[in-house]
């Protein structure tokens, strides 16, 4: 690679991060109904707790969190509204699956039949789109409740290490209630989306 290019890349690379800081990052929360997806966003942009009401249609908010902007998404996850979420995820940055750490096995599998079938659609939509996976960050959200499940226990029982390996994923544990842990979350992800985009334009 001659000089020119080194630089036109770094330039571009380096472009492609402040572009990130200042526009924000398309990010859909998508998870089953009651896992606390509404009140994770409205902690995010207000920085208290708000009571959600269940969301009809859905929600969206700029908010900034793990050191950068985000367009944030949150579809309702009712059984009849699932299909639309299809939708939300086709052209997004990143995807939060909010998951409530302290439910039943039923209601884990029932998150991990609908995690992996969206992930699936994701997969066949970028490889026909020629597009790199959006980072995927599953929320263990509710980890004040007792019996909630720790980050390892859930991600075996969704199936994250299943997951292809073209999928960047990351799991974290929070607290919708009190914000506990969403910040750490959002950096998490932020920082895969940072990563993703820079392989993105890498193999251009
Ligand atoms: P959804 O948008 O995913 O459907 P909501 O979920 O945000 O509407 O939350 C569903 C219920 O879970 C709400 O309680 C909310 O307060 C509660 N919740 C959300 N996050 C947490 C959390 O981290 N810990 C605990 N203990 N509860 C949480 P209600 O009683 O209003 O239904
Ligand atoms: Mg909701």
């Amino acid at each position: 690679m001659g000089v020119h290019r080194v630089v036109e890349v770094a330039h571009s690379l380096v472009w492609g991060l402040v572009a990130l800081v200042h526009t924000p990052a398309h990010v859909v929360l998508v998870g089953l109904d009651s896992s606390g997806k509404t009140t994770a966003l409205l902690r995010l942009k207000y920085g208290q707790y708000v009571n959600a009401v269940p969301t009809v249609g859905f929600n969206c908010e700029k908010v900034r969190a793990g050191g950068a902007q985000w367009l944030a998404w949150d579809v309702g996850g009712a059984e009849r509204v699932r299909p639309l979420w299809r939708s939300y995820t086709r052209a997004t940055d990143a995807l939060i699956f909010v998951v409530d750490s302290s439910s039943s096995s039923e209601r884990l599998e029932e998150a991990r039949v609908e995690l992996q079938r969206l992930t699936k659609q994701q997969n066949a939509q970028c490889v026909a789109l020629n597009k790199h996976r959006p980072p995927l960050l599953v929320l263990a959200n509710k980890q004040d409740l007792p019996g909630a499940r720790d980050v390892n226990g859930l991600a075996k029982a969704l199936g994250l290490p299943e997951l292809q390996e073209s999928q960047p994923w990351a799991v974290m544990p929070a607290c919708a209630v009190t914000g506990e842990g969403l910040d750490e979350a959002m950096a998490t992800l932020h920082t895969l989306v940072v990563k993703a985009r820079k392989q993105a334009k890498a193999k251009k």
